[in-house]
């Protein structure tokens, strides 16, 4: 018997499907922040890695200190859509900002720098399906399927829009001096690679700091999927306890578990069309289907 498909439930706003407890008003003005130079992005599309790299920043900023209990690392980098233009200019400098927009909608300023990261599209939607599924107040979707959310996720119909749209749109820019561009799963290949590779892109005093062993330790340490998975309310404050928590699996080939064949050649179809003339299959040659 066929069911009736179920769909998350979206705000809108400028033209982006936004979660409903997002308020339209902070979306809006976060489109118009203006960017200052010495302001740090971490851009993502949903599910690619954003909480990891605003954790390794917030920790190098504080000199290898974790993120304490009772603390929220979307206000601490805050999420430029959630909070609005007004709570990230209030800010002391230099800044870290959390956002998901492409690139042509992200606050541009040539001097300040952008850390874009990529995650496979086969692993990202199984990440965005059980994050649409666990914020129910935002999503309405607890009854969802995998199967349902698919459908959305390849038609381009979630938050934030079409994944393909979002990574064609930052690629062209991954060589630009003020762009840092790397993979979710290269930073699981090698974490200490990267992490050096982020204090670097943010300047000098970062990558001094990482001299000192303590520290880069304690960063290595306390950005671990194992830690993170602790006391997740530091990411997640909103997310109802029953639901699959927020830092959930952190594996690379977890969709081969959600996936129909079908799945798998439509996926790979739209992967094959959308980056066609372009490398960017090369970033996960051995990863994903052909
Ligand atoms: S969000 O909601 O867009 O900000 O989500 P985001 O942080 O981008 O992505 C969440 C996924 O990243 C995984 N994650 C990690 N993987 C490895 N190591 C560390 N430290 C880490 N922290 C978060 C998290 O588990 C989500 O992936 P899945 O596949 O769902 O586990």
């Amino acid at each position: 018997m066929n069911q009736q498909r179920q769909k998350p439930h979206y705000s809108m706003c400028q033209g982006f499907l936004i979660p409903m407890g997002f308020p339209v008003t902070c979306f809006e003005s976060g489109l118009n922040y203006n960017a200052q130079p010495e302001d740090n992005f971490i851009v993502t599309y949903p599910k690619c890695g954003t909480t990891w790299v605003q954790h390794i920043v917030w920790m190098l900023n504080h000199d290898g200190e974790p993120l304490p209990v009772g603390k929220d690392i979307n206000l601490e980098v805050p999420h430029l859509e959630e909070v609005g233009a007004e709570f990230v200019a209030a800010m002391p400098s230099p800044r870290f900002i959390k956002t998901h927009l492409p690139f042509s909608f992200t606050p541009y300023c040539a001097d300040a720098k952008y850390i874009y990261i990529a995650r496979n599209p086969f692993d990202c939607v199984v990440s965005f399906y059980y994050h649409t599924k666990g914020f129910v107040k935002h999503y309405n979707f607890a009854e969802g399927t995998f199967n349902d959310f698919f459908e959305c996720f390849i038609e381009g119909e979630v938050d934030w829009g079409d994944y393909f749209e979002h990574l064609l749109s930052w690629y062209d820019h991954r060589q630009d001096d003020n762009v840092l561009f790397i993979t979710y799963e290269a930073m699981k290949a090698d974490t200490p690679k990267h992490i050096r590779e982020i204090a670097n892109f943010l300047g000098s005093s970062y990558l001094d700091k990482l001299n000192n062993a303590e520290i880069f330790n304690s960063i290595l340490k306390h950005t671990s999927f194992t830690s993170m998975s602790q006391d997740q309310s530091r990411w997640s404050s909103q997310r109802p306890k029953e639901m699959t928590p927020f830092i959930r699996k952190g594996e690379i080939g977890d969709w081969k578990n959600h996936f129909s064949e079908d799945q798998i050649a439509r996926l790979s179809d739209k992967f094959r069309n959308k980056t066609a003339g372009t490398d960017i299959a090369m970033l996960w040659a051995d990863l994903i289907p052909n």
